[in-house]
């Protein structure tokens, strides 16, 4: 049931000392190591050295993704590389890339707290789990990767791709664990019917799903169709990537890994605390990265604490599924694409004129990328094959920066305008 117990079930006061001894080591750590944050501190008037209570992290600077990418790519790594086993990324175009680093206790503690969340979804060392999240520079695939094989399992790297091998593989291997993204779940469970696969020919017991929102009605459907306990998990590669929070069988709020983070849910606009239980900006602080700590971290991630004990024993605080977002981050198919990013393509394409608009939309369970560009009336006028051909170059920008397909449309100018008069950039059409 538990895969560290006795960082699972601490006594509050316990997890209070543990949490206060450790943020006082990242913090010396992030100060004598990373002059980013020594001067950062210093403009705060925090004397680092002469923190004694948990109390005092509400007088720490924050830290945002915009200073990860002012510190592009080692910054802010607090060990030297010659410490530093691996390095994770996002996509993004030059400027708004995040680059995270780990060292070997990293990478001991990530695999712990992934298997703690596995363990606590129902999987153990006696499952065969299936990984179909992406292999590579995203922290998805090789951090679930490491968590089960460290708790044991036999892991199958699927990765993401080929949807009916998936299939014939989790039949056949007997999968009893599938880890992907929710949409990625229902998306094999169309394919399956398509197919005539039945979820009874499958051995199929967890889902172990996250990475992007989904919702409660996700939940009961991807249930139903593969006959399964579908759990929450949640975290992002800033902070260390899975391994941050998740459900246990109770299926009612993510524990989180306190022991190893410490979080805040404030207010977006005074960031100030919000009340408890109600819903805010959750902010974290790492306890035990080597590599790439963290103080205050703002995810942008809104959610809130919930009341009381759970009845699964754990001691850790849990936190609602994620409920949206305090920027205009979306999450398309997994990869966390920024409106800006789409922007500042455009900006570098002769022809285009500076009005677009994102659409997205969700047709058979999977997320699609539209971009309507408006070009000059002398190009829309122009021979079709001139069009194509800027069409075909803008896609191609795109989806070398952004790491997902996208289709291109171009439209007169003033046609955006008349499809929606309020000027959004944005217009997302998927319900969760
Ligand atoms: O998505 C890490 C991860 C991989 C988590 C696999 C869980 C499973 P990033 O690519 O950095 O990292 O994206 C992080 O995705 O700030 C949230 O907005 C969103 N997100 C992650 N998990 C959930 C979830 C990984 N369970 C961003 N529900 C985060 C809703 C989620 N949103």
């Amino acid at each position: 049931m538990y895969w560290q117990k006795q960082f699972e079930c601490m006594r509050r006061e316990d997890l209070e000392q543990l949490q206060l001894e450790r943020l006082q080591a990242t913090l010396y750590r992030l100060g004598t190591h990373v002059p980013f944050y020594r001067r950062k501190l210093r403009e705060a008037k925090v004397d680092y050295e002469a923190i004694t209570s948990l109390e005092a992290l509400r007088s720490l600077p924050f830290t945002t993704k915009e200073d990860l990418h002012g510190n592009y790519p080692y910054g802010l790594f607090a060990v030297p590389l010659r410490d530093v086993v691996r390095i994770h990324s996002s996509s993004g175009n030059a400027g708004m890339t995040t680059v995270v680093g780990y060292s070997k206790n990293d990478i001991k503690n990530w695999s712990d707290l992934v298997a703690r969340i596995l363990r606590s979804a129902g999987v153990t060392a006696l499952d065969v789990v299936q990984i179909a999240y992406d292999y590579g520079i995203f922290t998805g695939g090789l951090g679930l990767h490491y968590g089960a094989e460290r708790l044991g399992a036999s892991v199958i790297p699927i990765s993401s791709g080929n949807i009916k091998r998936q299939i014939r593989i989790m039949r056949d291997f007997k999968t009893t664990a599938l880890i992907c993204t929710p949409s990625h779940a229902l998306k094999l469970a169309d394919v399956m019917m398509d197919t005539g696969v039945n979820s009874s020919e499958l051995s199929l017991k967890y889902g172990v799903f996250g990475a992007e929102p989904w919702s409660e009605t996700m939940r009961r459907e991807i249930a139903d169709r593969l006959g399964i306990i579908a759990t929450d998990n949640y975290g992002l590669s800033e902070v260390m990537g899975p391994g941050i929070a998740g459900e246990c069988r109770e299926c009612n709020g993510l524990h989180i890994n306190e022991d190893h983070f410490l979080v805040e849910v404030l207010d977006t606009a005074t960031l100030e605390p919000v009340p408890p239980g109600e819903v805010g900006e959750l902010v974290i602080t790492t306890l035990t990265k080597e590599a790439f700590p963290v103080i205050r971290y703002r995810t942008r991630d809104l959610t809130r604490l919930l009341p009381g004990a759970c009845p699964c024993g754990r001691t850790l605080a849990r936190m609602s599924r994620i409920l949206g977002r305090s920027d205009d981050m979306l999450i398309i198919r997994g990869v966390n694409i920024f409106p800006a990013q789409i922007q500042a393509v455009l900006a570098d394409i002769d022809g285009t004129e500076p009005s677009y608009l994102i659409v997205v939309d969700r047709e058979n369970h999977e997320d699609k990328l539209t971009v309507m560009v408006e070009v000059t009336e002398a190009l829309f006028s122009d021979q079709i094959r001139k069009q194509w051909a800027l069409a075909a170059s803008i896609q191609e920008r795109l989806v070398t920066d952004l790491g997902i397909q996208v289709q291109v449309k171009l439209v007169e100018e003033k046609t955006l305008e008349r499809i929606d008069s309020k000027g959004r950039k944005v217009i997302d059409n998927r319900t969760f």
